[in-house]
């Protein structure tokens, strides 16, 4: 038996990231009305175990419709895709990837993985657990962010770049063009982008999903708050907000918002910012935009990507799309 591998880990976020980009994120998205913040931010070590605890919920569907998918048609991703490296953005516990390498060490092709993550222990974690399952296989981890650190993506081979769960819905229109044409520019020909999309459908369905009985992603949501209050010595209450999640038909998103129950004064000292809330004021903590195929294929061919397939799960509820740097 090969010996497993000890994974290596590149840190790119310096140890004042979350401090300095937080604090600009916050002087820019809570002076804007709705008052937004970025989602990256709502996975610390709490944030990321309350995901991990979503994807569990009965409600929460497009996990299984992902893992669906991969179930079905991994060996086909992994024949068409041709790569000898996987990159996985966004990978958190990599969980749903474990389809894709064993179908990579089926078929002998692969030789590294090298996930990409914000949330440094689930990065870590997750590395670790890879290495011991998959002895042999070169596990290069990567602490970054997606929206800024493309450019350090391990090189050489030909890679697929894994980008699951419909993260990239949690992108605004402008940030999906920026980061698909920063992505297309950097691949090499016949690299690979596997793109995991959550497709429209009823209001209902996607409500339930954002809204569980058990309330997990309430708690998800607000957990933002205390993430300020923690870096950048806020006082929020995060129990003077409701958690308020709705269906936008005209941007086909989910949009997930704390609304301020009593008028408040909340000072966030490390941002030097005083926020006087009125009753019903709201707080934009994530989108989650849901797609058609078509409007898949457009995005990443503007991007520079040509449609390689398109793949859904037996309820076209999501989709996954290999898409390739021509
Ligand atoms: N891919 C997994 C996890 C999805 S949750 C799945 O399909 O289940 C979204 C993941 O993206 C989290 O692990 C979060 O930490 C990470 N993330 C969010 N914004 C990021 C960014 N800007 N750069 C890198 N990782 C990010
Ligand atoms: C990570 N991302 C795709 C999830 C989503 O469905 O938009 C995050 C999430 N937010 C609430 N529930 C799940």
């Amino acid at each position: 038996m090969t010996a497993a591998k000890e994974p290596s880990v590149s840190v790119l976020l310096d140890p004042n990231w979350a401090a300095g980009s937080l604090v600009e994120d916050v002087r820019r998205g809570l002076s804007q009305h709705p008052r937004t913040l970025p989602p990256k931010w709502l996975y610390d070590n709490r944030g990321s175990e309350l995901f991990d605890e979503i994807t569990r919920l009965p409600e929460y569907y497009p996990f299984n419709a992902e893992h669906a998918i991969l179930t079905e048609h991994a060996d086909e991703i992994v024949t068409a895709s041709g790569a000898t490296t996987l990159v996985e953005l966004g990978s958190g516990t990599s969980e749903k990837t474990r389809l894709l390498l064993d179908a990579f060490v089926s078929s002998g092709q692969l030789t590294r993985f090298a996930p990409v993550d914000v949330s440094e222990q689930t990065l870590r974690d997750a590395a670790d657990q890879i290495a011991h399952r998959y002895p042999g296989l070169e596990v290069a981890a990567v602490v970054g962010d997606f929206t800024l650190h493309l450019a350090h993506l391990p090189k050489g081979g030909r890679r697929m770049v894994a980008f699951l769960g419909g993260t990239i819905g949690n992108l605004y229109l402008e940030e999906r063009r920026a980061f698909l044409g920063a992505l297309a520019d950097l691949l090499e020909p016949g690299d690979s982008l596997l793109l995991g999309t959550d497709l429209v459908k009823s209001a209902d369905r996607l409500i339930a999903a954002y809204n569980d009985g058990a309330g997990v992603t309430d708690e998800f949501i607000r957990n933002s708050l205390v993430v300020l209050n923690r870096e950048l010595g806020a006082d929020f209450d995060p129990g003077a907000f409701s958690y308020i999640p709705f269906w936008d038909p005209h941007m086909e998103r989910m949009d997930m918002r704390l609304r301020s129950e009593a008028p408040q004064r909340v000072t966030i000292s490390g941002a030097d910012m005083v926020l006087d809330l009125s009753v019903g004021e709201e707080i934009r903590v994530e989108i989650s935009t849901k797609f058609r195929v078509s409007k898949i294929a457009s995005e990443l061919e503007q991007a520079g990507f040509g449609v390689t397939r398109v793949w859904t799960d037996p309820d076209n509820e999501f989709a996954l799309t290999l898409a390739t740097k021509p």
